[in-house]
């Protein structure tokens, strides 16, 4: 009973709807195919006109009556031509048919609308008369009066008010079967089910009874639903420009659910080492891990990475693990021990040796020794099977870190099928000649393309990343979208630039003010108080220009003499890689040339180049960058530098000038910088100079511009879009796993 009820309630206001529709198109329809048919008459009566002109030009102006009866008898033939006429100039009608009707008249001479054509309805029928001048003279000297008999076009018009009236109470029959079937399913419980899911109820408690064979249906349903939702949220995340690490926090727990993270690098972001004070603890300094440690004490999971100080041993637990940030424990750090031929093999040989130079474009030739590609590729299996023993599920989110484990993200694959491997390279990728000297490029290729996602600074390296893989291995590789499908799996390949944590009120406020830091700066150098300073921070790296920027500052000093004297340049260079002799080559001609630079331009206490070669925590760092006038990044080739970006977030007074190579990364954001070539020594030199004579104004101007964009691109946003991707890829994974597990059902 309810279900006819409910179907005459659909089903009437749907025909009376249908009726209305039909009674306001079939007449509408009816004078349209009217209106055609009349117009198909006029061309038709034109052309017979047309055709008879001659031969009634000649009747009339001969007088030759009867040639003019005889055509319009073979036009007669026609049977829709009822009737013809001949008018002549006076509009008297001359010849005619005998079935010319008496009521059409010819058309007055004086009446410019008589000659219009037009339906006539007589007792026999209804005709359209149309009228032609004859000649083509003005005033004509005859009008041929042509009538068409119109019934045909009346029963096409019938015709078709029918076949409307039939199709529209075919429709109105077949909405309303469907109905009644859709009604009948529904009884039966169908319509319910699918209801109760649109309301969202299946979300909330499972669906009372639902049909068993609709079960696999509402649980889809009910997943994809989530997963809009998920992606519309994702969305929302990524639009706003505020990020924090309680937003990526927040975006862990609600994109990943709590999911499992765990990070692998080389470099451990806290080094136990033994003093004769005790054990102190120490960070390194890397840019990685200044971006990485922000994300892993936002998101608790694991972090394993090579166990090098001299006390870490004493400090973990049974598991090699040990709580850190050591004064607020946020995330574990599980330690991996590795042998002095381990460290030779792997660290300093294949990746310092090979890849390092490989990838950056500093003019120093790669060195590939078959036994350390034999260690790297051991030393990357233990870091994998390290991660597969951290694992507590099979699906966790593993983020590795650098060119340290090119190898290992196939390695994990191979184990933890299920695992969203999102691999961050942070120095750059070569063109396919550079990169291809590597004997062993395909190998690296494949284990890197073992990751879900596959990280690069810039688009750039993106591209070239893409262009190697599509030279070296039999890969589809999907330009619209940057991913390669290889062995059957997918990686996205994407752009992430790096950035820095943006220090918070509370930690601004702790730092000294700018005067305090300027002043003590310059009281270290033994300087006056408005001595220029410049300040250039790195690790002691042949690819950060350091040799280049020390030239710079030589050239400047040859070309602008009232600054000797007056300006000095602070190097901070932390030593790295000290056993690799490209290192300690590089260091002596470093040091060599400031010795130089200093005996020229020096004198009494006063050094153009101020050297200091050692290790300067961060708060330090942050003092200098807001003493300095300018800093000075001439890396010949760098992933991004995250210098330059630290010497903006430590300029809160809006002043300083960033001096910057166009082959760092960071030259693709921070376009307010003064951007140079490193090689070129006059143009390095004249930035310089510039940046120490820029007005305040102009300052300001650049440097709240570059404080903007290091704001809100934070590390924070550069993780997120990270996560937000590897989520995006885990639900369409989860998606994909169900419907083939319905495929199979
Ligand atoms: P790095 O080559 O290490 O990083 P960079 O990005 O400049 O280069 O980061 C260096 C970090 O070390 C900075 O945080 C800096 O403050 C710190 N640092 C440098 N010298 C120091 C010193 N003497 N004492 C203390 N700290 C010092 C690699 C890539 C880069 C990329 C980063 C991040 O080579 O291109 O930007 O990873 O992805």
């Amino acid at each position: 009973m309810n279900t006819l009820r409910l179907q005459l309630r659909f089903i009437i206001p749907l025909l009376i709807a249908l009726a209305i529709t039909a009674y306001v198109t079939v007449p509408l329809v009816d004078r349209l195919t009217l209106r055609w048919s009349l117009r198909d008459l006029d061309t038709r009566s034109h052309l017979i006109a047309s055709t008879l002109d001659d031969t009634l030009v000649d009747s009339l102006a001969y007088n030759d009556l009867p040639r003019a009866e005889q055509s319009f008898a073979r036009v007669l033939q026609d049977e829709r031509i009822l009737a013809l006429g001949l008018c002549d100039r006076n509009g008297s009608l001359v010849v005619h048919t005998q079935s010319f009707p008496d009521e059409v008249k010819c058309p007055d001479p004086a009446d410019p609308t008589s000659r219009a054509a037009h339906l006539l309805k007589l007792p026999r029928g209804s005709v359209h008369v149309t009228t032609t001048a004859v000649g083509g003279l003005v005033p004509p000297i005859g009008t041929l009066v042509l009538v068409h008999d119109v019934s045909y076009a009346e029963k096409r018009s019938e015709d078709t008010r029918k076949y409307f009236i039939g199709l529209f109470i075919g429709l109105g029959a077949m909405i309303a079967l469907i109905t009644m079937i859709i009604a009948q399913l529904s009884w039966r419980g169908w319509v319910a089910g699918a209801r109760a899911i649109l309301r969202g109820e299946g979300l909330l408690r499972p669906i009372e009874a639902p049909m068993p064979e609709l079960r696999p249906l509402a649980h889809d349903m009910r997943m994809m639903l989530r997963e809009l939702d998920d992606e519309r949220r994702a969305r929302e995340e990524l639009s706003d420009n505020q990020w924090q690490p309680q937003r990526l926090r927040k975006l862990l727990h609600e994109e990943l659910r709590g999911d499992e993270v765990i990070v692998v690098s080389n470099r451990e972001p806290y080094i136990h080492e033994d003093t004769p004070d005790g054990i102190v603890v120490r960070r390194p300094a890397s840019g990685l891990v200044t971006a990485v440690e922000p994300v892993m004490r936002a998101c608790s999971g694991t972090w394993i990475a090579h166990g090098s100080g001299s006390a870490d041993r004493k400090v973990v637990d049974r598991n090699d693990c040990v709580p850190v940030p050591p004064d607020k424990p946020a995330y574990k750090l599980k330690r991996v021990w590795l042998t002095e031929a381990d460290e030779a093999g792997y660290y300093y040989g294949f990746a310092n040796e090979g890849l390092w130079p490989l990838c950056h474009v500093a003019h120093v030739r790669p060195v590939f020794r078959i036994g350390d590609w034999e260690r790297y590729r051991a030393v990357n299996q233990r870091f994998a099977d390290a991660v597969v023993a951290a694992a507590r599920t099979d699906d966790p989110v593993v983020l590795v870190q650098d060119y340290h484990f090119a190898l290992l993200p196939k390695m994990v694959r191979e184990k933890l099928p299920r695992a969203t491997i999102i691999t961050f390279w942070h120095i750059p990728w070569p063109n396919p000649e550079s990169f291809g000297i590597c004997p062993w490029r395909k190998e690296l290729l494949e284990g890197m393309l073992g990751s879900t996602i596959l990280g690069f600074h810039t688009r750039y390296h993106c591209k070239n990343f893409l262009e190697t893989v599509d030279r070296f291995l039999e890969a589809r590789i999907e330009h619209e979208h940057t991913t390669v499908t290889y062995g059957g799996r997918d990686t996205l390949v994407k752009s992430y630039p790096i950035s820095i944590h943006w220090p918070t009120a509370e930690e601004t406020a702790v730092v000294p003010p700018i005067a305090a830091c300027r002043a003590e700066l310059r009281e270290r150098l033994g300087v006056a108080p408005e001595h220029c300073v410049a300040i250039g921070v790195d690790r002691f790296d042949y690819t950060k220009g350091i040799l280049e920027r020390v030239n710079a500052v030589e050239r400047m000093l040859e070309k602008h003499p009232s600054m000797v004297g007056r300006f000095s340049l602070v190097q901070i260079a932390a030593p790295t890689r000290s056993s690799l002799d490209e290192y300690r080559i590089f260091r002596e001609r470093l040091q060599a040339r400031v010795e130089a630079v200093n005996a020229r331009f020096g004198f009494g206490r006063y050094l153009p180049i101020h050297l200091l070669s050692s290790h300067h925590e961060p708060d330090t760092l942050v003092r200098y960058y807001r003493g300095a006038d300018a800093c000075v990044v001439t890396s010949l080739h760098d992933g991004m530098n995250l210098v330059s970006k630290e010497f903006i977030a430590a300029r809160d007074d809006e002043q300083g000038v960033l001096v910057l190579s166009q082959f760092a990364g960071a030259a693709h954001e921070l376009l307010e910088a003064l951007i140079v070539n490193p090689y070129h020594v006059e143009e390095t030199a004249d930035a310089l100079y510039r940046a120490l004579t820029m007005p305040a104004a102009e300052q300001g101007e650049r440097m709240r511009s570059l404080r903007y964009v290091v704001r809100e691109y934070n590390v924070y946003r550069w993780a997120g879009r990270m996560l937000i991707d590897a989520a995006r890829f885990r639900r369409r994974g989860r998606i994909e796993q169900r419907l083939q597990g319905g495929d199979r059902q």
